[in-house]
């Protein structure tokens, strides 16, 4: 016996729907939780997700980079990211990113500026065409170097890996 056509397409967007949906919410969930930082310490690795990376308190600017995005740049503060990985004495913080450029950081420029990782950009996760997924900025600076009066070389976007020694 054949089912009447309506019940049949019907049925036919239910299950479309119920997959799309499952599908929307495993994305969801692999977009926080898939690794998209490796930080190393001494030789040692670890591939951290957005959820690793944003534990503890948030800190959020409003402002313009002076590479274009614009809105509100959201994330930790680096020394609290280091603290949390117990690498906040680290002599040296090298950061390099997806196209290979790469930065330092020593305890002496940390304490000149604060530096914020940056892990969302209007609340969300960054993509590659707006620097992602991880950048970082001096908040203090931002008009300054928005105005080409500081230099902007240790504002490093697109990272892929931090290591510390
Ligand atoms: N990922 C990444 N970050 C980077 C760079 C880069 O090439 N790649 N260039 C740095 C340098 S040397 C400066 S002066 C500023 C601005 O770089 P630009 O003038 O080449 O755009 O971003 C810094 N951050
Ligand atoms: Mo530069």
């Amino acid at each position: 016996m054949r089912l009447p056509d309506g019940t049949g397409h019907a049925g036919r967007i239910a299950g479309w729907l119920a997959g799309w949906l499952l599908l929307a919410a495993a994305s969801a969930l692999a977009d926080d939780a898939s690794a998209i930082l490796t930080l190393s310490h001494n030789g040692e690795t670890r591939e951290l997700s957005l959820e690793q990376i944003e534990t503890g308190e948030r800190h959020a600017v409003t402002m313009c980079h002076p590479e274009g995005p614009e809105g509100t740049f959201s994330g930790v503060w680096l020394d609290d990211f280091l603290a949390a990985h117990g690498l906040d004495e680290a002599r040296r913080v090298r950061f390099i990113a997806h196209d290979d450029y790469t930065t330092f950081l020593t305890p002496a420029q940390r304490r000149e500026t604060r530096y914020l990782l940056v892990t969302r950009l209007d609340g969300e996760p960054i993509g590659e065409e707006a620097l992602g997924p991880l950048m970082l900025i001096a908040p203090a600076q931002a008009q300054d170097a928005l105005e080409g009066n500081v230099s902007i070389t240790r504002w490093i976007w697109a990272i892929r890996k931090i290591s510390a020694r």
